[in-house]
């Protein structure tokens, strides 16, 4: 695969848990780039990421998975692809990235790739079958990268945010399966009762960016209409 396709992990607080991510991306040679923004973790989740050949870029405070997605972009020069890794996921492989990174590089009309996982663990599979507009592993092509707005404010949400902008600017979108995957919920990462409360704030994160949505990108997409830039993410003029 000889374009370049950019990784961005967002860890917070994931040192026990980011290893496998870490390994299968730096030991895979699909990257030519690997950023992970540690979202003001307060573990070792910086310490771990040095142990790798990445670069590590640091929030002094915890700002959301949005901004920490932001951050890495931020990072990033003219990539073709832009892959986006939750840092704990279980079971990932090579070719789980490859089914992923393929259709980006094999199908230019594409704007986004999402990964929905099958075969895993059903609770994990059954949330990510019904509420697919949340699932975290995606690849964006350059198509849809030159036109995505500012996605700092939406902490959760900003999977909600690329799938509503992808929607509406008639972006093709598509999926592909990944099996034996699976991740660490909330609640075996913080416990039952705390689990839950952060799940029900993950939630209301979602609900909040797709309330906001409109009036949050309405100034964005008029930019993009003065640039001449039409709604597929190419240029009238
Ligand atoms: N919880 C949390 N995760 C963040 C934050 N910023 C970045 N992340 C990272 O975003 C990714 C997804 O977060 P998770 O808490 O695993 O959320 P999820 O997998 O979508 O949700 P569940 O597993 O269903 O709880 C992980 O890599 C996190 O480390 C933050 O402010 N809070
Ligand atoms: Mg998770």
């Amino acid at each position: 695969m000889s374009r370049r396709v950019s990784l961005v992990v967002p860890a917070f607080n994931e040192a026990p848990r980011m290893d496998l991510v870490l390994q299968c991306a730096t030991e895979s040679d699909l990257f030519s780039r690997i950023v992970v923004v540690d979202d003001g973790s307060t573990d070792g989740t910086a310490a771990l990421a040095g142990e790798y050949p990445v670069q590590l870029l640091q929030h002094d405070r915890n700002l959301g998975k949005g901004a920490a997605l932001q951050t890495g972009l931020h990072a990033l020069h003219d990539p073709d692809v832009v892959v986006f890794l939750d840092a704990d996921l279980t079971g990932l492989t090579p070719g789980h990235l490859e089914l992923l990174i393929e259709p980006a590089i094999a199908e230019p009309k594409l704007g986004m790739i999402t990964a929905r996982f099958i075969e895993g663990r059903w609770i994990v599979d059954a949330q990510q079958r019904w509420f697919a507009i949340l699932n975290g592993q995606r690849a964006l092509t350059r198509r849809f990268l030159r036109i995505l707005p500012d996605m700092s404010w939406s902490r959760f949400g900003v999977e909600v945010l690329m799938t509503r902008l992808a929607r509406e600017l008639d972006i093709p979108v598509k999926s592909v399966l990944w099996s034996g995957i699976s991740h660490y919920t909330k609640e075996e990462k913080y416990g039952v009762l705390r689990g839950f409360g952060a799940r029900l704030s993950m939630y209301w994160e979602c609900l909040l960016a797709y309330g906001v949505y409109a009036p949050r990108v309405a100034g964005h997409l008029k930019a993009l209409e003065d640039a001449g830039i039409t709604k597929d993410g190419t240029l009238q003029r």
